[in-house]
Parts: structure tokens; sequence; C-alpha cells
């Protein structure tokens, strides 16, 4: 008997020994292993199989097996292309508009978006440490004081596959976080992000006014966030990103895990949407502060009125005025134009 079962052992096909043996294969690269197998759709599959090439052990002992990897993925993009995009795929990228903006957040693989929008929103996002941890986007509702502001995780931007939708999504929404690994060279991925954004027609700008608008193409505005800050040697990538790009952008040095700096993000993006906050009030009666009328900048206070009914910019006589450094309530008619803070009794 125990001779059979030694001379079996012997005799185990050699191919089934030399593939588990020298490849040293972690236990994350299994996980995507299997999770190419799981995978229903093509895109499914390129994004697990590009988690598998990221994190193989590159040694002599997996040569064979990355060769097959890419002959793996070369077949699987072929076959992409030779179908017609996706319904599903497009709608997916089809995020609801919620609140008072909508805000995309972009960037390479493991920048540290999925944190962010953890941290930031009431929403959460898978964060892992291998990259393409996100598959679709995700969106979640960030406060910033009595406002609200919806972000979007998405996939990372990978060089050669850009889902179908994507730009959609880009296009569609208000404004663009850049996420960027302040570890790994930010002012190299801020030109592949901004050359993306370019390939999808977005004329991006930072602060001041966007460029105007021409056939085919959409202007956005653009907020760096070099994340990581926490680790050593971060600094040094943020001030070459600072260095090289805060004339056009603002750029700020955030840590989405320890926490840092991220109230400025939440001002920061507000700041991006471009719009003012108001307050109405009944005559005799304070306003109330946590119900803000959301209006883009150099809105008059027609849009004020026609905010609250659409009767009332029809029939509004005049509005009486507080803040802005105007005496107290100032009398005021509808093509005055409003200032963020604003208190506005409007007389019909
Ligand atoms: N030290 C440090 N690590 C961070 C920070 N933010 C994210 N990470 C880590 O970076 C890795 C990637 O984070 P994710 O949030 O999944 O990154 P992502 O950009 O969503 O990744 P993909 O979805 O794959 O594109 C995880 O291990 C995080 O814990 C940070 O501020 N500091
Ligand atoms: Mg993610």
């Amino acid at each position: 008997m125990m001779l059979v079962k030694f001379r079996g052992l012997i005799n185990f096909p050699k191919r089934t020994i030399l593939n588990v043996m020298p490849a040293n294969l972690t236990p994350q690269y299994l996980e995507a292993e299997a999770k190419v197998k799981q995978s229903k759709t093509v895109s499914e599959k390129i994004k697990a199989l590009e988690v598998m090439m990221a994190i193989i052990p590159k040694h002599k002992g997996t040569e064979h097996l990355r060769g097959q990897l890419k002959s793996r993925m070369a077949k699987l993009k072929e076959e992409l292309q030779k179908r017609p995009a996706v319904g599903k795929a497009e709608f997916l990228y089809n995020v609801k508009r919620e609140g008072a903006g909508q805000v995309v957040l972009l960037g390479l693989p493991n920048s540290g978006k999925s944190s962010l929008l953890s941290q930031i929103t009431h929403a959460s996002s898978e964060v892992a440490d291998y990259p393409f941890t996100t598959q679709r986007p995700i969106p979640g509702m960030m406060d910033f004081e009595n406002v609200q502001i919806q972000l979007i995780d998405t996939p990372p931007v990978s060089l050669d596959h850009v889902e179908p939708g994507f730009s959609n999504l880009i296009r569609n929404a208000d404004a663009t976080v850049l996420v960027l690994n302040l570890q790994e060279d930010p002012v190299f991925q801020t030109e592949v992000l901004l050359e993306e954004l370019n390939r999808m027609k977005v004329k991006f700008t930072g602060r001041g006014a966007l460029p105007p608008e021409e056939e085919g193409w959409v202007g956005k505005k653009v907020l760096l966030l070099g994340n990581k800050c926490d680790t050593k040697g971060a600094m040094d990538g943020f001030r070459a990103l600072e260095a090289r790009f805060k004339d056009v952008f603002p750029v700020l040095p955030i840590s989405a895990k320890e926490q840092m700096n991220l109230e400025a993000v939440r001002r920061e993006i507000y700041e991006l949407l471009d719009i003012l906050r108001v307050y109405t009030k009944i005559p005799g009666k304070e306003p109330d502060l946590r119900e803000p009328v959301i209006l883009k900048k150099g809105s008059r206070i027609e849009e004020v009125a026609l905010s609250v009914h659409k009767d009332f910019a029809s029939q509004l006589k005049y509005a009486r005025i507080w803040g802005s450094g105007k005496f107290g309530g100032q009398m005021v008619k509808r093509e005055h134009r409003v200032n963020e803070g604003d208190v506005i009794e409007l007389h019909l």
C-alpha cells in the first residue's frame, strides 16, 4: 500500500509540480487570479488581468507565466475592439446628479481616490493596496458647511484603455479633481491626466474664468491634490508639483488616510464650482441660514426669485438686501447682482 502511494507521488505529472513550485506568487496575486476567473465581462477580465500583471513577482521563475498573461491580455483586447461599445458600461457611467454640484475624482491606479471619497463623503468605496481596485464610478455626498456636493470616485485612468462612458462622465460633471500620489512623480501623473482630459476634449483651467467654449470642447475647472503627504519624501514630490503647476491650478498637499488638510479640500472643491449662497427671508423674520439658495456666480435678484418660485420672477417688484457691505435692508432692483452670503427679502 505504502509503495503504491509512494510511486504515485513519483509519477505525479511534472507539469503540475512546475506550475506550483518556482513562482513564489503572493496571496494578492492568487486573489487577482481568482478575480479574473469570476469576471463576467471582457473589460472586467482585462482589469483583473492588469492587476495580475502589475503585482506578479518579476523574476526568472515567472517569466513564462508573464508571457502567458501578456498574450491573454492581447487576445482580450482584440476581442474588446471587435465589439461595439457595450450599452451596459455606458449606463454604469451615467451618475445621477445630486446636490449643488458634481465633481469627478480622477487619478492613476492606487493614488488614493477611493480613500479620499470614503473619508470626505458619507459613501464608501473599496480601498486596497493593489491597483485597479475601483471598477465603476461610485458617487458620494460631501458636506461643505451648509452645502452638499456630489463627488464621484472612478476607476483609475490606465494608459491604453479607457472605458466607454468615462469621457461623458467627466464632460457632464461640473469640475475635476486630480488625485496624485506624492510618492511617485506627481508631475508626470498630472501630465498624463491632463493629456487624457485633452483627448476627451476637455479644456481645463484652475482659478479664474473658464475658457470660452469651442465647438466640441467643454471647459472644466481642475484642482490638484497631492495625496499621501504623510509618507516619507512626499513633500519633495509636493514641492515639485507646486513649482510646476501652482500658477495654473490650485494645488494642495493632503493625506486621505491620515485625514490631513481635508477641510481645505472641501473649501477648494466648493470654490471650483463657481457658485454662491444667498439666503431668503420673510419680512419681519430671520433668514434660515441652514437653507442656502445656490446660484451660479454673477446671478441677479431675478434668479433668486426664480429659484424660490417660477412665478416670483415675473411678479417681483423689488428686493431688500443685507450683506455685500451695503446698508442693511437697502432696496435693489431685479438686475442687482448678488454676492456670497447676501440675505434677500423679495417683495412682489
Ligand atoms: N500613506 C498613505 N496611504 C494612502 C493614502 N491614501 C491612500 N493610501 C493607500 O494607498 C492604497 C490605494 O488606495 P486607494 O484609495 O484604493 O487608491 P485608488 O486610487 O482608489 O486605487 P484604484 O481604485 O486602484 O485606482 C491603499 O493601500 C491606501 O491605504 C494616504 O494619504 N497616505
Ligand atoms: Mg479606487
